[in-house]
């Protein structure tokens, strides 16, 4: 069995969960947060056997859009101080990030 991880978009979250779902997958559902951007992500989980890891992974690019956010950003070497003016930039983010880990042990009790 694999475990899979895949940090995704909020907006595609309920598509990809309903997919999934049509597909007989479990997933979870976790609310999570960019380290770089500092804003809302998803991140879905779900353990499935190997053989059908790669389908998942395809429902999840199916979904998954790439899209740009634009973030403020300070001036090299501004610190925290004030009187520097914060810039924009445009970074792009997902479609999906995707972890696939063995699984030592599946147990329902
Ligand atoms: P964030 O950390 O908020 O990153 C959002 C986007 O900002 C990234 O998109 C990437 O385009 C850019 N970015 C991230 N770190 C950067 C840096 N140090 N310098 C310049 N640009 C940077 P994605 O790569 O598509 O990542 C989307 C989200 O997936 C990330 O949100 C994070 O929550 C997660 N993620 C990505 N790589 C990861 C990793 N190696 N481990 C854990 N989580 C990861």
């Amino acid at each position: 069995m694999k475990l899979v991880l895949a940090i995704i978009h909020d907006d595609d979250a309920y598509d990809i969960m309903d997919m999934l779902r049509d597909r007989g997958y479990s997933a979870t559902k976790l609310a999570s947060t960019g380290g770089f951007l500092r804003s809302g992500n998803t991140t879905l989980i779900s353990g499935v056997d190997e053989q059908r890891v790669d389908e998942l992974i395809g429902i999840i690019e199916s979904k998954g859009k790439s899209r740009k956010q634009v973030m403020a950003v300070n001036p090299p070497g501004a610190g925290t101080g004030e009187g520097y003016v914060p810039f924009p930039v445009e970074v792009s983010v997902g479609g999906a990030t995707i972890f696939v880990m063995d699984v030592e042990q599946f147990r329902k009790v």
